[in-house]
């Protein structure tokens, strides 16, 4: 090793060989400094298998890299010193190593790549701070395709991502299968022809058995239980969960996105986003392998195009939208949405089986699908009028998947429309008739879908309408919403009443979360 290497911090969520950072670097003149720190451990409660997953990760990253010969230097958690920060451990290690210069791939959130900027004021060496090219837009791409643009249209900007990556193109530049978009073939109730297979689990190995020790020990109050720890946490693992997708599961995700069943966590779904969010997985190569099951005759264009959609479209999107929008996105509050979080987010304990259903399978999973977070939390937060910082701080901490850059846009934009409408054209509101199309979980529900108002009426449908009756001035000349105020305004008083005095007695009832992180499993058990 030089006496004055290149020091290359790795973060949390850049476990990739091919990063940036490490590209170009030889094996006797780089020293790669890991970091578990107490400020990314707890800046939310994070769900206690998010954290062993970071960890475990982490921990079996920096042992392929010195099996392959890298010089790693580690920083545990409980190391005596243990600085707490990621400012705080280079800084140790610039002490230790006297590196020439630090280069590092920029953060994926702005909380810490405002840290890292100070850095070169900080350290006696230059700091190269790299572009995260793991993504296939980069900040500066997002925002010449943004600028001067009135909607930021997804569609649109994956029309382009398309035609930039060449998947599902064709060589007369048309798009495969000739539609850009089949969303509207992928809205399947459930029913009898669905029988996913089961995804594939990780029994933890001794790694991941010690930081399990770790957690429950340092963080044994936070949301979540670790028996059913089971995500891969490396890369060999990784790859194995996408192998068993690819072959078992890609062909029904497209008809069967959008759908629930009660106790069936995973249906056609991925289960993949864990590991592409911490560089497990190469959201470019998983897309290419879609394609590749398409153009084999493997999986429908259906399919295919929806899972491509969500990665080359949605994924890239909410990442360039988050660098466009950020800070203001972090407190936008458009609808000046002011209600607490009710207890039971972190309970369970509630009535309403889609909400229990889908809080169960982020406590035991640390993991929802898509249209759980969307149309059943997500939609719960908006009617009801939580507060974003709220909402916020619950998806962060609750999710395996979770990083600001990610989760601040569906968050903020997607579910509670609390930026005004920049991402979603209209509000995702809907009443229990669209959880109850799309799922079975309201057949044996204590609440009656069925029934719009009084006792025992789904709480989503008079939600729908307090929310609805309660943004008028903002709605109602929206032209994708407008028509709703025609069907209200023809209900005569006494029904609308009914409405609002439901709603009203609901959301009285709700009781507000207290201390939720440490009281969420013992009040589950109780209730059990
Ligand atoms: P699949 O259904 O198999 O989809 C394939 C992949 O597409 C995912 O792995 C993911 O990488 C990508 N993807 C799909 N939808 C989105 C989206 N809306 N935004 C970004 N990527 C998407 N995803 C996260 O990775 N982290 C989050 O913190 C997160 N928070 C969310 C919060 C809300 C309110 C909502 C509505 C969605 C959120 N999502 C988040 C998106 C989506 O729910 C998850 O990516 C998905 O459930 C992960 O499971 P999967 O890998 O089986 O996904
Ligand atoms: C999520 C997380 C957690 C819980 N802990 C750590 C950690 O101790 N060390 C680390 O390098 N990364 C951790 N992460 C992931 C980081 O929060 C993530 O890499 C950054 O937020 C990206 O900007
Ligand atoms: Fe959810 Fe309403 Fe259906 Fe119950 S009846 S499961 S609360 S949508």
């Amino acid at each position: 090793m030089s006496d004055n290497p290149i020091l290359v911090p790795i973060l949390g969520d850049q476990l990739t060989r091919t990063l940036s950072s490490l590209r170009g670097r030889t094996k006797d003149d780089t020293v790669i400094l890991m970091m578990e720190v107490w400020d990314e451990a707890t800046y939310v409660k994070h769900h206690k298998q998010k954290i062993v997953l970071i960890f475990s990760a982490m921990r079996h990253f920096a042992a392929e890299l010195e099996d392959a010969g890298w010089s790693v230097d580690y920083v545990k958690l409980k190391d005596k010193d243990n600085a707490g920060s990621f400012t705080g451990e280079v800084a140790r290690a610039v002490e230790r190593h006297s590196p020439r210069e630090i280069h590092v791939t920029e953060a994926s959130e702005w909380r810490v790549q405002q840290a890292l900027e100070e850095w070169a004021d900080k350290f006696p060496c230059p700091v190269e701070i790299l572009p995260d090219d793991r993504f296939l837009c980069s900040h500066q791409k997002f925002r010449d395709w943004a600028d001067g643009r009135k909607h930021l249209t997804m569609e649109h900007f994956y029309r382009e991502m398309r035609k930039e990556t060449g998947l599902l193109m064709r060589e007369d530049g048309k798009p495969a299968g000739g539609d850009w978009n089949y969303d509207s073939e992928n809205r399947e109730s459930p029913d009898k022809n669905m029988d996913p297979p089961p995804v594939p689990k990780f029994e933890p190995d001794d790694v991941t058995r010690e930081v399990m020790g770790l957690v429950e020990a340092e963080f044994g109050d936070h949301f979540g239980n670790l028996d059913s720890f089971e995500w891969p946490v490396t890369r060999d693992e990784a790859e194995k969960a996408a192998d068993a997708f690819f072959a078992e599961r890609i062909e029904k995700f497209g008809p069967y996105q959008d759908a629930m069943v009660h106790g069936s966590d995973d249906l056609y779904h991925s289960m993949l986003s864990t590991s592409i969010n911490c560089g497990l997985l190469d959201p470019l190569d998983l897309c290419k392998r879609a394609e590749k099951a398409y153009d084999d005759g493997k999986a429908p264009i259906n399919s295919v195009e929806g899972f491509i959609r969500q990665i080359i479209g949605w994924r890239e999107y909410v990442r360039g939208f988050y660098w466009h929008f950020m800070p203001g996105l972090e407190s936008d509050n458009k609808l000046n949405a002011q209600r607490a979080l009710p207890e039971f987010f972190w309970t369970g304990v509630t009535d309403m089986r889609c909400l229990a259903d889908s809080i169960r399978s982020t406590h035991n999973n640390a993991h929802a699908h898509h249209i759980q977070r969307l149309m059943v939390l997500g939609n719960f937060c908006l009617l009801a009028g939580i507060n974003p910082r709220d909402v916020q701080d619950w998806y962060l901490a609750v999710y395996a998947d979770a990083y600001e850059w990610v989760e601040l846009p569906n968050v903020s934009a997607m579910i509670l429309y609390a930026d005004g409408g920049n991402l979603a054209t209209k509000p995702y509101a809907a009443s229990g008739n669209y959880i109850n199309k799309m799922s079975n979980y309201c057949k044996e529900c204590s609440y009656s879908v069925s029934k719009k108002t009084g006792e025992g009426a789904c709480p989503f449908n008079p939600l729908y309408w307090h929310f609805m009756d309660r943004h008028r001035d903002r709605l109602s000349s929206n032209h994708r919403i407008g028509r709703i105020y025609s069907t209200w305004d023809r209900m005569d008083d006494e029904k609308k009443r009914d409405y609002l005095d439901t709603a009203d007695a609901f959301l009285d009832s709700l009781e507000p979360a207290q201390d939720g992180w440490a009281r969420g499993s013992e009040a589950r058990e109780a209730a059990e």
